[in-house]
């Protein structure tokens, strides 16, 4: 064979290992072809032999020759594997993995419903220069109760609507106000607060909870008058509820005096009258008052030359306005994933 036909031979096996590998179904048959070829016995290595017949000058032509066809060779092989795998893979796929599902999303955690309602109300009093003050869920009946004005006799005093620690010493809050208390006695004035946290009561019923959460707030200053209690709850209740109508209400608190609720326009009927508002158009969600008094010379504060408004609202009562369908407030303290998974958020 001369060079020309060795070359051309070269080209003819090249060909004849494509179309050969097209019939391969596993790759061991691939491995087995490529060493029918490029193996010790294979075709163009047997071929190779004949090279040092050839005359010099034309070695170096076939011997690139034949570094190309076992390079298209080599080429070949790893394609034909690889298409190989590819299709195993994507039938082994099909069979076992559904890839038109959904992926599975993991959600992060998130702020419980009443954190949400909380630091929105928190949010609105410290944009108005309250500070946040916090204080011992278990209290004194002197800090819970004496200090704040309540007759000896008062009912709330009553084991059956207080849960006490020590029968008529030790109790757990029935509302914020003792760290207001606390505030009066220990920091300077001007003092602007609110204190938001658990409070707790001997009530449990489909609109009560045992525990509960209230913003309570305070401001206490010369000259502090019924028109900036006003201004303050109304700015609150525009950034919590929007343009909607409220009204003040005389009403009674042993710590405030004159005392108000407030009402806003019921939201879901607009004031019309339906089963949110109990037909009445309006839905309580504040009481209010000038500090009594009483309770600013208990905790040593001149009551002739200074004069403050308080307030307390009921956290779970803006909660369940704000997410209207959460008709038991149960949903808010009993934690079923079920039910907090849809604040995510
Ligand atoms: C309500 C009523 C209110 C206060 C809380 C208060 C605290 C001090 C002095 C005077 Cl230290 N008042 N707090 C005043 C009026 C009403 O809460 O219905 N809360 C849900």
């Amino acid at each position: 064979m001369d060079a020309k036909e060795t070359v051309a031979r070269l080209r003819e096996l090249a060909s004849e290992f494509a179309a050969r590998l097209d019939g391969c179904a596993t790759e061991q048959e691939i491995r087995d072809l490529q060493a029918a070829y490029l193996g010790k016995k294979g075709r163009v290595v047997e071929l190779q032999k004949t090279l040092g017949a050839l005359p010099p000058d034309a070695r170096k032509e076939v011997g690139q020759a034949f570094n190309a066809a076992k390079q298209s060779v080599t080429t070949a092989t790893v394609e034909a594997i690889d298409a190989l795998s590819f299709r195993e893979n994507r039938e082994y796929l099909s069979r076992h993995v559904d890839l038109t599902l959904p992926g599975r999303v993991r959600r992060g955690g998130h702020l419980h419903p009443l954190s949400l309602v909380l630091y929105d109300i928190v949010d609105v009093f410290v944009s108005m220069g309250f500070d946040v003050a916090t204080g011992p869920e278990i209290e004194t009946d002197l800090y819970n109760f004496g200090k704040l004005n309540f007759p000896d006799d008062h009912p709330a005093r009553d084991m059956q609507d207080t849960l006490f620690i020590k029968e008529g010493r030790t109790l757990l809050r029935t509302h914020t106000s003792p760290v207001q208390i606390r505030a009066m006695l220990e920091r300077p004035l001007p003092i602007q607060i609110v204190a938001p946290g658990a409070v707790y009561r001997r009530d449990d019923d489909p609109t009560h909870s045992p525990m509960f959460m209230q913003v309570e707030g305070l401001l206490v200053d010369e000259g502090v008058s019924f028109a900036n209690l006003k201004a303050v709850l109304e700015t609150f209740i525009h950034e919590i509820f929007g343009d909607v109508r409220s009204r003040f209400r005389p009403s009674f608190f042993p710590f405030t005096e004159p005392s108000a609720e407030v009402d806003i326009e019921c939201i879901s009927c607009r004031g019309a009258g339906c089963r949110l508002c109990s037909s009445t158009g309006w839905l309580e969600i504040l009481g209010s008052g000038m500090v009594d008094p009483n309770v600013l010379e208990g905790v040593g504060i001149d009551s002739e030359r200074y004069s403050g408004f308080a307030f307390g609202v009921g956290v779970d009562r803006v909660a369940m306005l704000r997410y209207e369908g959460v008709s038991n407030i149960r949903l808010l303290y009993e934690n079923d994933p079920r039910f907090l998974g849809c604040f995510w958020r």
